[in-house]
Parts: structure tokens; sequence; C-alpha cells
């Protein structure tokens, strides 16, 4: 068990899993496939006998195929180059995982969302952003670890998918579309979260579109030419600055991690951190105190060269990667 005291968590001990078998937000199979792969790999099991939690988890992989709409046509929204993919799809799923995740959160425990492609993080960020606002009275910090800022709008998207939507969605600079106002017509103020509580690290492939975003915003970012440049060390000490006191939200996308370590994922881009920066990120975030929710998501276990027996080469060291990272946050110590 770990030593540090957390500051918001009124159950400390207690993580609420929520496993979401989703990939809605983009075109690969596989992603979806990842919790359970997760799972078996004994990571609530680790959690719950080395870390000493209770895990409140539903046993289920949440794939919200019922929810899922009869037809759900590309949908073109006045001023973007290519029409929203799966737009209510998305937007059912992420509206039942918001609901799952603050039904944890607001009872002040930890919780733990194993996806899934990141546009599920409309979910589970808008859940802890909810549940904190109610529970404490104030706004959640995130920490948003990825090769990509995910913060286009629908009009900037290059390719439709909403895996590269969400903290758009999450700031509020996008919100339902005229064209069909049920997507993302769920989404309330209490929802959203403060952009300038937001802190990249780890960007190294950013559209141009999101580039001006970012600029225009004064979104704090750390690419990795900040890395290089100062070494993961004072990248967290300055990230961690930024983020102050507030509650923690960290949603790590696993092709952070450079290919070597993390291969079998949907979008991976050399030149990423490694393992061991990964760790030492989720490390430094528990030692804060301050963590409310994590959210590990893009790991496919279906992607990578094949070897032709035991399927595919690389998946189950993302696997171990993305396990390794959630239990740094949870306070896993070399140590
Ligand atoms: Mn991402």
């Amino acid at each position: 068990m770990s030593s540090i005291v957390n500051k918001y968590l009124q159950t400390p001990t207690e993580v609420g899993v929520v496993a979401v078998g989703f990939s809605g937000g983009q075109q690969k199979d596989g992603v979806d496939i990842a919790p359970q792969a997760l799972i078996d790999s004994g990571l609530l099991t680790t959690l719950r006998d080395d870390l000493n939690y209770t895990i409140h988890h539903d046993g289920v992989v949440h794939t919200y195929t019922k929810l899922f709409p009869t037809s759900d046509p590309p949908l073109h929204v006045s001023g973007a180059k290519m029409p929203m993919l799966k737009p209510q799809t998305v937007s059912n799923a992420t509206e039942a995982l918001s609901s799952q995740v603050y039904e944890h959160a607001k009872e002040g425990r930890l919780v733990l969302t194993l996806g899934g492609d990141h546009s599920i993080a409309v979910g589970s960020i808008s859940g802890v952003a909810k549940a904190v606002r109610e529970r404490l009275d104030k706004e959640i910090a995130v920490i948003w670890v990825d090769a990509h800022a995910d913060i286009n709008s629908p009009q900037t998207s290059g390719s439709g998918n909403i895996h590269g939507m969400p903290v758009s969605y999450l700031c509020g600079f996008s919100s339902a579309p005229a064209e069909n106002p049920s997507v993302f017509g769920w989404l309330e103020k209490n929802h959203l979260i403060n952009p300038k509580k937001l802190v990249y690290i780890a960007l190294r492939d950013v559209d141009f579109g999101e580039k001006k975003i970012l600029r225009e915003n004064g979104i704090k970012a750390f690419s990795m030419h900040d890395v290089d440049k100062h070494g993961i060390g004072k990248v967290m000490e300055m990230a961690l600055e930024y983020v102050g006191d507030s509650p923690v939200h960290l949603s790590f996308d696993v092709d952070a991690l450079d290919p070597m370590w993390a291969p079998s994922t949907g979008t991976p881009v050399r030149g990423g951190l490694t393992l061991r920066e990964g760790d030492y990120i989720c490390e430094c975030v528990h030692e804060t105190g301050l963590l409310v929710a994590m959210d590990l998501v893009e790991v496919n276990p279906n992607i990578g060269p094949r070897d032709g027996v035991d399927g595919v080469l690389g998946a189950a060291e993302t696997v171990r990667a993305g396990s390794s990272l959630v239990r740094c946050a949870l306070g896993e110590s070399l140590l």
C-alpha cells in the first residue's frame, strides 16, 4: 500500500473500475478487446493483492451495443472537410460511460477507466468533472499524455474520427452540431473542463488546425521536444507546478510511448516516451496525492506484426506496458 496521502478521495483505498470495450471513435477493430486483455494479464488482481486496493468492478466489459442507433450515417457539419464518423454511436456510448464514472467518483473513489479508443475520455472526464464539482466544489485538472492532442473540432478534423476530438468537446470549444443536436447534446456545463487546467505531455503529431487551437487558447503543452530538452524530471516538475493543487484526472494514451515499447496501438508515432519515462510520469502524479481518476486507452492487441503462431507480436508487450502505467499511477514504486 502506498504511503502517499490522497487529498481529495474520500475512500482512497477504493478503485472504481470501468472496462470500456469501445472502438467507435476510430476505424480499427481490436481496441475494444484491450480491457479484457489488461484484466487477463492480472492488472486488477495486482491492484487488489499487491497494492491493497478494494476493487469495485461489475465484471463486465461494456460495449454499449444496445445503445447504438440502427443507422449512424456520417454527419456533415457545416464548415467541415470531413463528416463526423459514427457520431450518434460515440455520443451514446460516452453518455453512458459518463454516468458510470460519475457514480464511482461521487463516492470519493479513484476511478480507473480501461479503454477503448480515446473518444471515451469524453465520458470518463465529464463524469469525474461533474462529481468533483458537486463533491468538492472544485475544477479538475487534466494531464493528457499522448502523441496527439485530440483537440480537433469537427471543422478542423482531417479524418472525421471522433477519437481526435474529445478534448475539443470537453473544453467546450465544440458542442452539439446544429445538423444533429443529439450528438453530444447530453454534455452540460458541469461536465466540462477548464482549458487553463489542461496540460499535455509527449505530443509529437499535432495537426495544423490543432496547433492553432492550442496557441489561441494558451493551452499548456510539453511536446517530445520539451522532454528531450529538459528531461522528463524537469517536465513533470513544470507540469505539476502548472496543475497546482487541483484534483487530477490522468488520461494516458498508450501511443505516448514510443512504438518500441507499445507497438500495438492504432496510430503509433516514432520518437515517443520510453516505458520508464511513462512510468515516471505516473509515479510523479501518484506522489502528488492529487489523482482522482485515470484513463488508459488505445491499446490494440490486434495491431502489430504477426508471427503466425501466437498471433500478434507486440500485443503482450503493449498490454504489459499499459498495465505498468496504471500500477505506477496507483502507487507501485521501485523501492
Ligand atoms: Mn489520444
